[in-house]
């Protein structure tokens, strides 16, 4: 069967005979033996926030791989309904850890409970809603492993998307690519996008984001670039929602992402430092957060200019 995506120009051919896991992830599995200096150490953590999921967890979990250096954390965000039913049947036959909140926490705190139990070296986020193909994980993970990036991020623009998607996620996405292609110099299209993946020395990022629910998506990417991390955003599938509805409150959401921009802004401008050389030029610095003495040259690079410039000016700067 020939599946043609929203956006007209890509095609995927259905294999006729379903592949097994084992074939699906031969490449990653071969790949990661790479990475182990022991039979069963951890290389990859998949780590899957669940609310109220039962008609797709099941499912989902199947089609992950099923190797001994990957493991699965799914985060039960107090479900009200018959996920966790469905998960226990899935432990019956693979190993899956599971960990409950008593209470829901959001999306955001529900991957932070799973992030702190990974083992992995690499560890990725998957929604369990079947939006996600796990025969993306590669691509997200292996720029990880060769150390080619510290973070990536799936996106359906770079890949395929199979539904028509609602105008006002296109326009907050765009919205919220410029304000981080301003102020932060990376281009990220697919910003929201829940599959992503990072590697282990990046965890201290995490330690004091304030985000709890889905602007932690944002704030991720604005915090792993203030550190100087390197971002990279990967071509990925991404399937129609089948059952239930996005949990998105959208009026939250765009809320919470306009004070997050404006408290990251404001990190922004601390960190920056204008200073003229001996020549007469202009040389915009930022201080290193990882090495706290240093001063990284930011070169004239035409985002920085312009936004540094502008603050420079409004704040009058004294040029040392
Ligand atoms: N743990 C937890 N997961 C959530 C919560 N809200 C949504 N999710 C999960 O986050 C993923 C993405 O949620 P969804 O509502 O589909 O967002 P969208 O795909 O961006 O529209 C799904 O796997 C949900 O089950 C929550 O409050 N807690
Ligand atoms: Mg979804």
């Amino acid at each position: 069967m020939i599946i043609r995506s929203i956006k007209g120009n890509k095609y995927i051919q259905k294999p006729s005979q379903k592949p097994t896991i084992a074939n699906l992830f031969q490449e990653l599995y071969k790949y990661i033996e790479n990475f182990k200096n022991f039979e069963d150490q951890v290389i990859i953590s998949i780590v899957i926030p669940l609310y109220n999921e039962e008609k797709t967890i099941r499912k989902v979990l199947d089609c992950l791989p099923n190797h001994n250096s990957i493991e699965i954390i799914v985060v039960n965000d107090d479900s009200t309904d018959n996920s966790l039913h469905e998960i226990e049947i899935v432990q019956s036959y693979r190993n899956i850890k599971v960990i409950n909140h008593k209470i829901n926490r959001g999306y955001g705190a529900a991957i932070m409970t799973g992030i702190k139990q990974a083992k992995g070296r690499v560890i990725v986020s998957m929604d369990s809603d079947g939006q996600h193909s796990p025969d993306d994980l590669f691509t997200l993970v292996k720029p990880i492993l060769d150390e080619r990036a510290d973070y990536t991020i799936g996106s359906r623009y770079l890949g395929t998307y199979f539904y028509q998607l609602p105008l006002s996620t296109r326009l907050g996405e765009l919205f919220v690519e410029k304000l981080i292609r301003i102020f932060f110099g990376k281009k990220i299209m697919n910003n929201q996008n829940g599959f992503r993946a990072f590697n282990r020395k990046i965890l201290p990022i995490f330690n004091d984001l304030k985000y709890d629910g889905y602007a932690f998506c944002t704030e991720q990417i604005l915090k792993t670039s203030l550190e100087g991390y390197k971002i990279k955003e990967c071509p990925i599938k991404v399937y129609d929602r089948k059952y239930g509805t996005s949990h998105i409150i959208l009026s939250k959401l765009a809320i919470n992402i306009v004070t997050l921009f404006f408290n990251y802004i404001i990190k922004k401008i601390r960190i920056t430092v204008i200073k003229r050389d001996k020549s007469g030029t202009l040389k915009i610095y930022e201080k290193s957060l990882k090495r706290k003495k240093e001063l990284l040259n930011l070169k004239f690079k035409k985002e920085y200019t312009y936004l540094n410039s502008i603050i420079f000016l409004e704040r009058g700067y004294t040029i040392a």
